[in-house]
């Protein structure tokens, strides 16, 4: 079944054309079905926790698009509301959490307690195997340890992540605990998601970008290369995805020593970067702005294009530099799966 999944050939080191494509939130406000699925389930969190819903806006873009993969609709704070630290999302603002403050809100979370709401995210990861079309990849997911730490920590989404990065200088033996049961969790959660029937899985870090490099060391690869080995350890030759957006010149040493089997870019790097350090060594996956894909037409396809002929001669995953933003015009959508489809795109 597998050797029918299209998106997964590329890490067996195969260049496709034309490339496999699939966006990062593809499933979200911008169209509306999911609109009404979301006013169906009533809070967010009510909606990555009901697996018919879950499921039902995991394929929503799959059968606008056909997209080559479907990623699990959840988020990466699934993990702390588990862990028992409640998160809330208030409407027009994003997600609320009470934050940690000491190594005594370290030591509550509970692993044991997780089990409940990560055994109701592996059923939506169940159902979308059987719901979705057999060529179809299934793409599992966690927050990256630091990432999810800044929202655990800062209670709230941040520009430049201070709280976090504040309280990793002051205490870093406890801000290092938080770290273990994150990676912990992580592994727990994402082997169930596998054990579902997920193909592979990407690995969110979206603030890894906030950190001088002994943190990022610290912080961003150790805890990722531990998740990616305990992983493989338990599912040998399993995909595994990193996104260490906004990492620039980390990006290499990310790939080199994080165990990871590709890199998401994300929109700020350089395409001959990209093409100089990752493409060729690594499956390489993005990094179209999002912004361009809102605003559309010649500007767009040009990117497209450029994109395509400098990254699509390697082992490469069309994508966005990050997250598809609830204003995107859907026809856009479509326009850019119609166009990475064309044939004589590289040429
Ligand atoms: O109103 C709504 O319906 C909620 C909007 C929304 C959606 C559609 C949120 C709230 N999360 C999601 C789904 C989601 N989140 C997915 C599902 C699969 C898909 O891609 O289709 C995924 C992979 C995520 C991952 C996620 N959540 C990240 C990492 C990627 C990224 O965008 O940087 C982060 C940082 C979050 C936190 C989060 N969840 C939601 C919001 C608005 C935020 C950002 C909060 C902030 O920092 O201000």
């Amino acid at each position: 079944m597998k050797a029918q999944r299209r998106l997964l050939t590329v890490f067996d080191g195969r260049a496709l054309s034309p490339p496999p494509i699939w966006l990062m939130r593809q499933a979200g406000r911008y169209l509306p079905e999911y609109r009404a699925t979301r006013a169906k389930a009533g809070g967010f969190l009510d909606l990555c926790y009901t697996p018919a819903l879950a499921a039902e806006v995991t394929l929503q873009p799959i059968r606008r698009y056909g997209f080559d993969a479907s990623i699990l609709f959840a988020d990466i704070l699934v993990v702390p509301d588990a862990l028992g630290q409640a998160v809330r999302f208030v409407e027009g603002e994003g997600p609320r959490l009470d934050p940690l403050r000491s190594a005594a809100d370290v030591a509550r979370l509970s692993i044991a307690a997780a089990a409940q709401k990560f055994g109701i995210v592996a059923e939506t990861v169940q159902r979308l195997r059987q719901d979705l079309p057999a060529e179809t990849t299934l793409i599992g997911f966690c927050g990256a340890p630091w990432t999810v730490a800044t929202y655990m920590i800062g209670g709230q989404g941040s520009n430049d992540q201070a709280a976090t990065r504040s309280f990793a200088y002051r205490d870093p033996v406890t801000f290092q605990a938080l770290v273990d049961v994150l990676v912990e969790a992580s592994v727990v959660y994402l082997d169930g998601q596998v054990r579902a029937g997920a193909d592979m899985l990407q690995i969110f870090d979206s603030w890894a970008g906030s950190l001088p490099e002994d943190e990022f060391d610290r912080w961003v690869i150790a805890p990722t290369r531990k998740i990616v080995a305990d992983l493989k350890r338990l599912h040998p030759g399993l995909p595994v995805m990193g996104f260490p957006r906004g990492a620039g010149l980390h990006g290499a040493r990310f790939m080199r020593e994080t165990g990871v089997d590709g890199i998401s870019c994300d929109t700020s790097m350089p395409l001959q970067h990209i093409r100089g350090t990752l493409s060729g060594r690594t499956v390489v996956q993005g990094n179209l702005d999002p912004l361009l894909l809102v605003a559309g037409g010649a500007p767009l396809e040009r990117r497209v294009r450029e994109i395509v002929r400098t990254l699509g001669v390697n082992p490469f995953i069309f994508n966005l530099g990050h997250g598809i933003v609830p204003e995107t015009p859907p026809e856009h959508v479509a326009r850019l799966v119609e166009l990475v489809r064309s044939p004589g795109l590289l040429g």
